[in-house]
C-alpha cells in the first residue's frame, strides 16, 4: 500500500480539496525550505534563536536534576537546539539527547553537527514518526525534556495541536518537562508577508508539492496552471496556504482523474498562531501543572515550558 498515494487521492476527493503539509519534505523541499527559514519576511527562526541565546540558562534552571535526557520531536538538523544543548551541557547535569525524526537522512546531519559541537554529549537517535517511537520514549526514565520547536505545533489546526500535546503530556511522568515553539499573534500584515515572501519562494515551496506528485505518483500537474495564494485569518489565527487552479482542467494521478474547476483551491498547509493566554489553556487543558512562557524582544515567538 502506497500511503502517499493515498493522502493524496483522498486528499483531492474531498469537498474542499487538500494536500498534508508534511509531505513538502522530500529532498528538493527541504532545500527550499532551508531557502525559507532564510528570507527576511520569514521572522521565525531569528525570534527562535534569540530565545534560546538569551533565554536557555533560564529555562534549565527551572529543572532541578542532576540527570536529563533531552527528547526532541521532529529534531531537523538540530542547528538551533545546539543552542540549547551547549547551555545545558555547562550546567554539569549528565545528558542524554536523543533526537528523533522521520527522515534518517537528516539525523545523520543532526548527528555530525552534534559530535563536531558538543563530542562529549551522548547521543541516541530514534528515527520513525511520533506514534511509532512512542513506547520506546515511555521506557526512558525520569527526568525527561520533550522538545518540540521550530512551531511546528502550527501544523495541526487548534483540536488535532491539543490532541498533540495530551499525547505528549502521556509520555511524560510528574515533575518531568515540555518545551514548545510556538509562533505568536502578532500584527497581521507581518504574518501574512512571511507566508507570502517577495521572491516568491513560498510559492515554489508549495508547487513543489505538486511536482513531487508528478515525479512519485505518475501524475501530470501543469505547474503553470496553479498559483499560490498565502492568507491569515486574526479571527482563526490561521495562516492557510493554496493552489489555485487557474482553469477547469483535469489531471491525472497514477490512472486516476481528478478534475479541477477554474479558481477551485487546494489547502495545502495551516500555520496556526496563538496568544500566551491561549497556550495557557492548552497547558491546563492537556494536563500540565503550570507554564512559563520565554519571548523575543518583540513578542513574536515564544518558547513557552510546561511542567507536568
Ligand atoms: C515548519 C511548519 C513551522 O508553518 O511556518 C514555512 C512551514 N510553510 N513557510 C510554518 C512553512 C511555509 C513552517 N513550519
Amino acid at each position: 500500500m502506497n500511503q502517499f498515494l493515498n493522502d493524496v487521492i483522498s486528499g483531492l476527493t474531498s469537498v474542499q480539496k487538500t494536500l498534508p503539509s508534511k509531505y513538502f519534505y522530500d529532498e528538493k523541499g527541504s532545500r527550499i525550505f532551508q531557502e525559507i527559514m532564510a528570507l527576511e519576511e520569514y521572522y521565525l527562526p531569528e525570534c527562535e534563536v534569540e530565545i534560546l541565546q538569551n533565554s536557555s540558562q533560564a529555562i534549565l534552571s527551572e529543572i532541578q536534576s542532576d540527570e536529563l535526557d533531552i527528547i526532541e520531536l521532529g529534531a531537523g538538523d538540530g542547528s538551533k537546539t545546539v543552542i540549547f544543548l551547549k547551555e545545558a551541557f555547562k550546567t554539569g547535569k549528565s545528558l542524554t539527547y536523543i533526537p528523533m525524526d522521520i527522515s534518517p537522512d537528516i539525523l545523520e546531519i543532526n548527528r555530525e553537527l552534534i559530535k563536531s559541537e558538543l563530542p562529549e554529549l551522548k547521543v541516541k537517535p530514534i528515527p520513525g514518526d511520533y506514534g511509532h517511537t512512542s513506547e520506546s520514549l515511555k521506557e526512558r526514565k525520569s527526568p525527561k525534556l520533550v522538545l518540540f520547536m521550530g512551531s511546528n505545533i502550527g501544523n495541526f489546526p487548534r483540536e488535532k495541536a491539543t490532541e498533540f500535546i495530551r499525547f505528549v503530556n502521556d509520555l511524560l511522568q510528574n515533575g518531568d518537562f515540555f518545551l514548545m515553539g510556538v509562533d505568536l499573534k502578532k500584527n497581521p500584515h507581518i504574518i501574512r508577508a512571511a507566508y507570502n515572501d517577495k521572491e516568491g519562494v513560498t510559492k515554489r515551496f508549495n508547487l513543489n508539492l505538486l511536482e513531487r506528485i508528478n515525479r512519485e505518483l505518475d501524475a501530470d500537474f501543469e505547474l503553470s496552471s496553479f498559483e499560490h495564494y498565502g492568507v491569515y485569518n486574526p479571527l482563526s489565527g490561521s495562516a492557510l496556504s493554496f493552489l489555485v487552479s487557474l482553469q477547469d482542467q483535469t489531471v491525472t494521478i497514477s490512472g486516476q482523474k481528478i478534475h479541477f474547476e477554474k479558481f477551485e483551491t487546494i489547502n495545502t498547509e495551516i500555520s496556526q498562531k496563538y496568544s500566551l493566554k491561549e497556550l495557557d489553556q492548552i497547558g491546563a487543558q492537556t494536563g500540565f501543572s503550570w507554564d512559563k512562557h520565554f519571548t523575543d524582544e518583540k513578542g513574536y515567538f515564544s518558547l513557552s515550558l510546561f511542567r507536568k
